[in-house]
């Protein structure tokens, strides 16, 4: 027996006196010291009464003792379930009940606010700092080094990632060791990923692009990470001078081309710009080529797959496209009503198989035969193309999906939320092209007869029960919402009123 994810991505580093964190005030941290850590923290969960398969909810800020915790669930054999710090205790209630976990680790400023949570769901709780400071580091502190990592099959959880539903009600996507193992392999191949890489990591480390996606990449590869809390453009600039390599949302990219500093001479030693989890305009693809000489590597992935697709690292990245599916992955675009595969050329929905695809939702197995198939498609909801040199390229979503600064907002869950406010007859939630984060929430709201909406009282409700992305940046106050002669809310129409709006704040 084995733990897959560990023997693929740890245990290599044992003894190895190499640099693995680059960290923000200049110091490092080797990857046997990471590995130690990560072993105390194994120990620490063992001690907490932590077994193989419980799940591990984990929303704290991000530091190495965070990334290190998640090492320490895939060595105790426990399933990593990290939430984005933006959530709220509303939010974070449905998370922890639904996943059943048997602890719940969160930064130790919302420890008073946690308790009730953790308590309802019959949880632990145990805190953790931005300063790696908190009740779980007080036990982690005093364990060994060492730990004999708990044997896992391949098919067993490494994690829980929840991803939200057109329904409004999250999903916890289950990920196992064969799915992040063999996607990391494929990631690292096909990007070349070698031990001298040195990776500007910027990203949150909730979602699969900044855990699975560059973090498992690095650690398989056995490089190192410029390890930065959050992305600040003053930062990076400081310190690209160091990087080989570079992973981020558009938001990244627009935000580092706005920036006069960011030329030619700063980044030509760069051996590569990666881009994912929102589409990136050819037109900063192509801006992007004429200021730094770097075509910019776009790949496509989801939360339920990891990576299906990349441009490729040596033939032509294409801009407007996502590449060819990945090593080991299957793409077939098909027609959204009969689900029979296309003729090449036409758009459809994108279907994916491979090791890469996940085991299913947690506790919805209705939900799951939904979308994955028993032939082990899996239905993306994303409308695809793939041309006839096999480059696929993402040109809408079948799904009602709006994503802002790479974080995804499904328009139900704000429309339940706003529909549930006093004097809201119903809701409409629709997203509109934002400069910065590439889309925006516009939110429609139709009062009941008679009754005059307080905005600054919904506002103040959406601060405190929404996370801060998914909150609208624009509300419009209309007698009744467009509808079709079926009955169904034109979302196209309220798209095209409200096309300009953050446009029009930009200028
Ligand atoms: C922060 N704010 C946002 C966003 N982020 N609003 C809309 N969209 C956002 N993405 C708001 C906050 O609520 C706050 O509002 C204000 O902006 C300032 O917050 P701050 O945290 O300082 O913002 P920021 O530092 O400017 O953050 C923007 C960001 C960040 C750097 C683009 O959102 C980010 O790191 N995004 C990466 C997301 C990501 O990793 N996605 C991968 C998902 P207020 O002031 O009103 O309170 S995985 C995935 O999609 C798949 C698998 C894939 O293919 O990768
Ligand atoms: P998530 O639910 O966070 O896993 O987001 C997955 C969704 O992000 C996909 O279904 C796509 O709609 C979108 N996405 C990710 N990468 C890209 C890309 N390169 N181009 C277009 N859409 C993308």
């Amino acid at each position: 027996m084995s733990n897959p994810l560990f023997d693929a991505l740890f245990a290599a580093h044992r003894g190895r006196e190499t640099v693995f964190l680059h960290l923000p005030d200049g110091g490092t941290m080797t990857h046997a010291a990471f590995l130690g850590e990560a072993a105390r923290n194994a120990n620490a969960l063992t001690a907490l009464g932590v077994g193989p398969g419980d799940r591990v909810a984990v929303h704290v800020t991000k530091s190495p003792e965070a990334l290190a915790l998640y090492a320490g669930c895939i060595m105790a054999g426990a399933v990593f379930l990290p939430l984005n710090t933006a959530y709220t205790p509303a939010e974070l209630e449905y998370f922890v009940g639904d996943s059943g976990a048997a602890l719940f680790v969160c930064d130790p400023g919302e420890a008073d606010a946690l308790t009730p949570i953790a308590a309802a769901a019959s949880c632990a709780l145990r805190t953790l700092g931005a300063d790696g400071e908190g009740s779980l580091s007080d036990v982690v502190r005093g364990q060994p080094a060492e730990f004999a990592v708990v044997d896992r099959d391949e098919d067993d959880l490494a994690a829980l990632l929840y991803t939200s539903g057109t329904t409004g009600r999250s999903k916890g996507a289950m990920l196992t060791h064969r799915n992040l193992v063999s996607n990391a392999r494929a990631l690292v191949e096909t990007w070349r990923f070698t031990s001298d890489d040195v990776l500007l990591h910027a990203l949150p480390i909730f979602h699969s692009h900044g855990l699975f996606v560059a973090t498992n990449v690095s650690l398989m590869a056995g490089g190192s990470m410029i390890f930065l809390p959050k992305f600040d453009v003053e930062t990076v600039l400081a310190k690209l001078p160091m990087a080989t390599a570079m992973m981020g949302v558009p938001t990244f990219y627009t935000r580092l081309l706005d920036e006069p500093r960011f030329d030619r001479d700063l980044v030509a030693h760069m051996r590569v710009f990666i881009s994912g989890s929102a589409p990136l305009l050819a037109e900063t693809h192509v801006r992007f080529e004429e200021r730094t000489g770097h075509r910019i590597l776009e790949r496509y992935g989801m939360t339920e797959t990891s990576m299906n697709t990349s441009n490729p690292y040596d033939g032509e990245r294409r801009a407007g496209t996502v590449g060819f599916p990945l090593p080991g992955v299957e793409v077939k675009v098909c027609d959204p009503e009969t689900g029979r595969e296309l003729p090449q050329g036409e758009i459809g929905v994108l279907e994916v198989r491979g090791p890469n695809v996940f085991k299913g939702y947690w506790r919805m197995p209705e939900k799951t035969k939904e979308e994955l198939r028993a032939d082990g498609f899996f239905i993306t909801g994303d409308l695809a193309r793939i041309d006839g040199d096999g480059y696929v390229t993402i040109v809408g979503r079948g799904k009602d999906l709006i994503i802002s600064g790479g974080y995804n907002i499904y328009p139900k869950e704000v429309e339940l939320f706003l529909d549930a406010q006093p004097g809201v007859r119903e809701s409409a939630v629709v997203g509109a092209p934002h400069p910065d984060f590439g889309e925006s929430v516009v939110a429609v709201l139709v009062p009941e007869a008679g009754a005059t909406l307080d905005l600054a009282a919904i506002e103040a409700a959406a601060r405190r029960d929404l996370a801060g992305f998914k909150r609208p940046r624009h509300v419009a106050v209309l007698d009744a919402l467009p509808r079709n002669t079926m009955g169904k809310v034109e979302k196209n129409q309220l798209r095209d009123r409200y096309a300009a709006v953050f446009q029009a704040a930009a200028g």
